[in-house]
């Protein structure tokens, strides 16, 4: 497979390391101009910075003034949860998951789900059920909210939180644990088949220190589905740090260990309680190990405000209750403004002489347009079949509608797509946005996808604005 890689960064290239092993990754360092806001200066290296949401606080105007200002992707801090969108068996609610969505593709912010899977924030009657029809309920569970919501999320969070503390190492126990051993892996086979642009996590707290037996429970599990091809592409450290659990000397090892797996890592539930000069600093950690883990593709702080958090007298997030900057914010401003290697330059191939699947992930980007767009195509395959997705990244100017071009392997055919129109199935077709995803701030990035039968390998995207 030919791996092309070129920097579509507005700012200088200073230096192109490549490496190319067996799970070959190849990686181009630039540096960043300075964003003023989270999430511009996250998107200068190709990563999105978020945050978690409620819905009832939507109408609150300095949380919204924050919130549309300074992030570029959210997540549902409660809303999303099975016992919200399934109260009674059967029945979904997706009201308030809706206003927050709504919200966000409004403002062109992508979304995370969370999550599908959990032992905890069941609602009652799942909490009574074990067995077969717990297995059931679950599996169509995760199937309906991730049909429902097909096309609109970013990644989600299949299963949350299924490993115990401690130093066991051994899944958690729970009622859907109690229904075999292969709960996780059913449940992210349902996911991918419902959704298969949305990248599929597994999420968890205290996996951020590499010693830990959790930590390492964690790692063995991705790394048995990614050798056995269970569909997996991003692991979720939610990284809530305080006194008792502080940012470990080794987090940037953790993450960079994590991605050699082949997956993207998320930060996904970032807060670190404290204040002043101690916390920025711990910020500037954080940040800075991200930055460093060309697979870490991005971070969520869990709230906005201080008097947002489900830990409000630890203070542990980067606007105080008035909505002013805390020195947490300007170190993290300045460490994402600091640069880091770039994710949108990233190729990484994973096979598995075990499997009869082969997952394989190219990123090729066109050449920088300062004026225009740039495109690039990641893919996931499997023998038969495709699914890619395509990001558009806007140039120095923002962009009022795009049209990406692409050509397909003689054979391959598209049989289905999400968040463009197209020309057509086969050969060389063209992508237009549709009436939520044609305007792009400069600099900023939005996502289309579709599947196909036969081979996607080595399509080369170029996009031009409209
Ligand atoms: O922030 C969430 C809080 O509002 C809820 O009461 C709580 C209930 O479990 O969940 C909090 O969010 C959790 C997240 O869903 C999973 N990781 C831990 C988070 C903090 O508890």
């Amino acid at each position: 497979m030919k791996l092309t890689s070129r920097s579509v960064s507005r700012a200088a290239l200073v230096s192109t390391l490549v490496t190319a092993t067996a799970g070959a990754a190849v990686l181009l360092a630039s540096t960043a101009s300075a964003g003023t806001t989270l999430g511009a200066s996250a998107a200068e290296s190709g990563r999105y910075f978020g945050t978690a949401v409620a819905a009832n606080k939507l109408g609150d105007s300095t949380y919204v003034g924050i919130l549309n200002r300074e992030f570029k992707m959210v997540t549902a801090e409660n809303e999303m949860k099975m016992d919200a969108t399934e109260p009674s068996q059967g029945q979904f609610s997706y009201a308030n998951a809706d206003r927050i969505v709504n919200h966000a593709r409004a403002q062109g912010m992508q979304v995370r789900g969370h999550a599908l899977a959990w032992h905890s924030q069941q609602p009652g009657w799942m909490q009574n059920m074990s067995g077969t029809a717990l297995r059931n309920a679950m599996l169509n569970h995760v199937t309906q909210v991730a049909t429902y919501y097909r096309g609109k999320i970013h990644s989600w969070d299949v299963v949350n939180e299924a490993f115990q503390d401690g130093s066991s190492g051994a899944r958690r126990d729970s009622n859907l644990q109690r229904t075999g051993n292969d709960w996780i892996e059913a449940a992210f086979r349902a996911a991918r088949a419902a959704d298969p642009g949305a990248k599929l996590c597994y999420n968890d707290y205290n996996t951020d220190d590499w010693t830990h037996a959790k930590t390492q429970a964690v790692y063995r599990l991705v790394q048995d589905f990614k050798q056995r091809g269970v569909p997996i592409d991003c692991v979720g450290l939610q990284s809530h740090f305080n006194s008792q659990s502080p940012v470990p000397g080794n987090y940037q090892t953790t993450l960079q260990n994590f991605a050699n797996l082949g997956v993207d890592v998320q930060i996904t539930e970032l807060d670190i309680e404290g204040s002043g000069t101690a916390q920025a600093q711990n910020y500037e950690r954080v940040v800075k190990a991200c930055l460093a883990v060309a697979r870490c593709a991005g971070i969520t702080v869990w709230g906005i405000r201080d008097t947002d958090s489900w830990r409000a007298s630890g203070t542990p997030l980067l606007f105080d209750g008035s909505g002013n900057k805390k020195p947490a914010y300007t170190s993290t401003l300045n460490a994402l403004n600091s640069g880091g290697t770039s994710t949108t330059s990233t190729s990484t191939t994973t096979s598995s002489s075990t499997s009869t699947t082969t997952t394989t992930t190219t990123t090729t980007t066109s050449n920088p347009n300062p004026g225009g767009c740039t495109a690039s195509v990641s893919l996931n395959s499997w023998n038969g079949g495709f699914v890619a997705t395509v990001k558009v990244t806007a140039g120095s100017s923002a962009l009022n509608g795009w049209t990406v071009s692409m050509t397909l392997p003689s054979g391959a055919t598209v049989t289905n797509g999400w968040s463009a129109d197209r020309s057509g199935n086969t050969g060389t077709i063209q992508f237009k946005n549709v009436s939520y995803n044609g305007n792009v701030p400069a600099g900023m990035s939005t996502e289309f996808g579709f599947q196909g039968t036969g081979s996607g390998a080595g399509m080369s995207p170029t996009c031009s604005a409209s």
